[in-house]
Order: C-alpha cells, then structure tokens, then sequence
C-alpha cells in the first residue's frame, strides 16, 4: 500500500519551542529512502503551513487552551488530509509536530470509519481546558477526540467514529491527578510502565492492539518520542525517566506491523531536533515508523 506523508509542522501546542522542525529532521533522517526499502511507494506530500509562535497575538497564549483557535484550523487541514488520504487507498503517515495535531489525524482517520488507535506515550494526553496543568493543548489530544468535558462543544476536535472502548495508552509514567481520575471514569484501557515492567513490551502492546482492533475497520498508531527513554530519545520537549527502551520500542512497532490489515494510520511527533543530539531521536523515529510499516531485517 502506498504511504502519504503529511508534515505537520506544529508548535503551537507546547510550551519548548523546536518541534516545528521535526518533519524536516525526520526526512533528512532518511525517511522516503528507508521507506523504499521495504518496499512500501511513498508520497510526500509536503509540509501544511502552520502559523509561527512568534507572528501570532501573545494573548492567545494567556488562556487556559493556548492557541486553540489556531490549533482548529490546522487541525481541520489536516483531517481533510488525511480523509482524502484514505479515500484514495494511501496510509497518512502524519509527522509532527507537537501532539496536539493528533486532533486532525483522529478526526479525519475517524470520518469515513469506526477506528479504534493505539497511543503510546509517557503521558495520557487526557486534560481539557479545565483540567490543565499548562494550558498546552498537546497534553489534551484525547480528550479532545473522545469529546471528553468541554471538548463536547468543540465538534470539530471530534473524532466521530472513536468510542472509548477502542483506544488503548502504552507505556504510562506522567499522569496528572485530574486525567488519573478520568481515566478511571472511561472505559479507555491504561497500560502504565510498570505494566510494562511485569509482563514485558510484547504481551503489553499485543493486548493494547486487541483492545483498539476490537470490532473497528482499522486502527490509528500515535507514536509520542517521549515515550522512549530519554537515553534513546533525548530529543523531545518533555523527557521523562524510565521509558521503553531501543530494543522494546521496535519490538512494539513489529507488533503494529504484524496488524497490518488493520493500520490505517500512523503518527510520529513530538521530535525536537534544538534539544536533540546529532539527529538521533530523528533518525529513531524513521526507524520506528519503518518497523510499524513492515521493516524486517530478513
Ligand atoms: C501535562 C500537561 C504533555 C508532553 C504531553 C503534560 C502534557 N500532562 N507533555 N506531551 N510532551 O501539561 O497537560
Ligand atoms: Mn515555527
Ligand atoms: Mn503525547
Ligand atoms: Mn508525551
């Protein structure tokens, strides 16, 4: 199947600067070479225009939903996209970018199919405008697509084929008081670190994509970088200790690669190539995606 990527160079969802640079640092990585390798025919399709940081009213960040309005019309660009990706037989591989562009990608995977998604990453991304700790929309992503609290009122961030039931959190290890209890309260399935630790990365993620493949056409992949450890994966905004290692983090992804009848979509954000060291959480992520996409060494 042919790969679309989408670069989404998006900033505006997070408090460090850098993560706009991450589609470039990503595509000199390597990706479309890779890609090719597995055989898998890949489409660029270029950057969307995001708006920078700098050239917009500071107001807009002084609330408690930091640039939400600016997040809606990128997001809503790049749900189109990634509709008419699908429609046209392709797998969007989405690069970001700070998480909170996973709103466009959910909403649009989401439009034309009852998905179910897979999220992994050190945080749960489940605030909303009430409950945040920063006001950055990248640590509301889910809320937003499971129209979750105030995020009932804002159709545009939902994802209308996407039921709590269907998505899965992997590799837990930051999570506020506020989303702990949300958490609780949704029948979303958790899987923290120490999940991780007990039973291993394999039994874990294997579970994880039985719970998203539950009864959905497909399944969406959101790959936060800072899921890693920061060993692998120093260049993120927010690094958190005691991630997944190399080795269990393409071990997941086979995992992904082994459903692929069901992927229909693929994330990778969050790479900050300002805090990064020689390109390498970069370099990490084409290979991640690769691996997702059906890389295998024989
Ligand atoms: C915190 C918040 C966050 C990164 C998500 C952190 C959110 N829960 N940070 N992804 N890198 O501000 O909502
Ligand atoms: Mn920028
Ligand atoms: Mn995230
Ligand atoms: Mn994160």
């Amino acid at each position: 199947m042919t790969i679309r990527t989408i670069g989404v160079p998006m900033d505006l969802g997070a408090d460090r600067r850098g993560v706009d640079m991450g589609p470039s640092a990503i595509r000199y990585a390597g990706l479309s070479a890779t890609l090719d390798d597995i055989d898998r025919s890949t489409i660029d399709r270029g950057d969307l225009t995001v708006p920078h940081a700098e050239e917009r009213d500071p107001e807009r960040a002084a609330t408690n939903a930091k640039y939400l309005p600016e997040v809606e019309g990128i997001c809503t660009r790049l749900a189109d996209e990634v509709d008419d990706t699908l429609a046209d037989g392709a797998l969007p591989l989405v690069l970001g970018g700070d998480h909170s562009i996973a709103i466009g990608t959910l909403a649009g995977a989401a439009r034309d199919a009852e998905i179910g998604a897979v999220w992994f990453d050190a945080h749960s991304d489940i605030n909303t405008p009430a409950t945040t700790p920063s006001g950055n929309v990248h640590g509301m992503p889910l809320a937003a697509a499971l129209g979750l609290g105030e995020f009932a009122d804002t159709p545009w961030a939902n994802a209308p084929n996407l039921s709590e039931e269907n998505v899965a959190l992997v590799g837990l290890r930051s999570v506020d008081e506020p989303e702990r209890e949300r958490i609780r309260d949704s029948d979303v399935t958790a899987y923290t670190m120490s999940d991780i630790d007990e039973r291993g990365v394999v039994d874990v993620t294997e579970e994880a994509l039985a719970v998203a493949t539950d009864g959905v056409d497909g399944i969406h992949v959101s790959l936060d970088m800072d899921w890693l450890d920061p060993s692998h994966a120093p260049g993120v905004g927010t690094p958190v200790r005691g991630g997944v290692t190399y080795r269990e983090a393409h071990s997941a992804m086979e995992l992904v690669a082994d459903h692929d009848d069901a992927l229909r979509s693929l994330e990778v954000v969050e790479v900050n190539p300002i805090l990064d060291s020689h390109n390498e959480t970069a370099e990490l992520a084409t290979e991640l995606a690769a691996s997702a996409l059906g890389k295998r060494v024989l």
